[in-house]
């Protein structure tokens, strides 16, 4: 499998905006070449039956599937990888107990990046690339920060943090290999379209 490929759009799920399995069904449909289960102060075992349902989905249409957050949730449901932050499992940790998971890493700056990149994880998140409003505290990384990160990491990078359909360019100017979204996608009235859309932009700065 060819990760950077697979990394192009990253689809994360937030039931704020709309249900999981809907927005993902309608995510794939768009072309979303990845998608994340993101579940913040659900139950366990509703985890586990949702990302089940999401794994089937994401297997029809050939896409990356990764969990946030938790080891555990992404072993119950067969997930292709977990995404950890800083306060999460740490990365080189979660290699030992599940050697075979794609671990992918946030970053809010070069330093933690690094870091990511040396305790073996696969792929860094980097954000917030400019301010949003869907992830309380989050740290504000940049467009010069994001290409810092860049430069200097040989893993691949997907940027993350108020992207949307009308600054993805100034992103995908910097050489990231994807872009991660939640609000300009799953928020969206029309999530295929709004998929799609994305999709066209992404695919006219990463050809390969
Ligand atoms: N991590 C850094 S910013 C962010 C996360 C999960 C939120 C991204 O959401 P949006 O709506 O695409 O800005
Ligand atoms: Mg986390």
């Amino acid at each position: 499998m060819n990760l950077r490929k697979k990394l192009k759009l990253y689809v994360i799920t937030d039931r704020r905006f709309r249900d999981e399995v809907e927005s993902v069904k309608e995510a794939l449909e768009g072309g979303a070449t990845a998608i994340q289960l993101r579940l913040k102060g659900v139950p366990t075992r509703e985890m586990v039956e949702v990302g089940r349902k999401i794994r089937k989905l994401t297997e029809d249409y050939d896409a990356l599937y990764i969990v946030n957050d938790r080891l555990d949730v992404a072993l119950a449901v067969g997930a292709d990888g977990v995404h950890v932050g800083q306060e999460d499992m740490p990365v080189d940790i979660v290699k030992e107990i599940a050697p075979n998971l794609i671990v992918g890493v946030s970053a809010s700056n070069l330093r933690e990046a690094l870091e990511g990149e040396k305790k073996g994880a696969d792929y860094i998140g980097a954000g917030s690339v400019f301010p949003t409003r869907t992830k309380e505290n989050a740290k504000l990384l940049g467009l010069e920060g994001l290409r810092e990160i860049v430069e200097n990491v040989h893993i691949p990078v997907v940027a993350i943090g108020g992207i949307n359909h009308e600054n993805v360019k100034e992103v995908l100017e910097v050489g990231v290999d994807g872009v991660a979204v939640i609000s300009a996608i799953v928020g969206s009235e029309d999530v295929v379209e709004a998929t799609r859309r994305m999709m066209e932009m992404i695919e006219e700065y990463i050809k390969q």
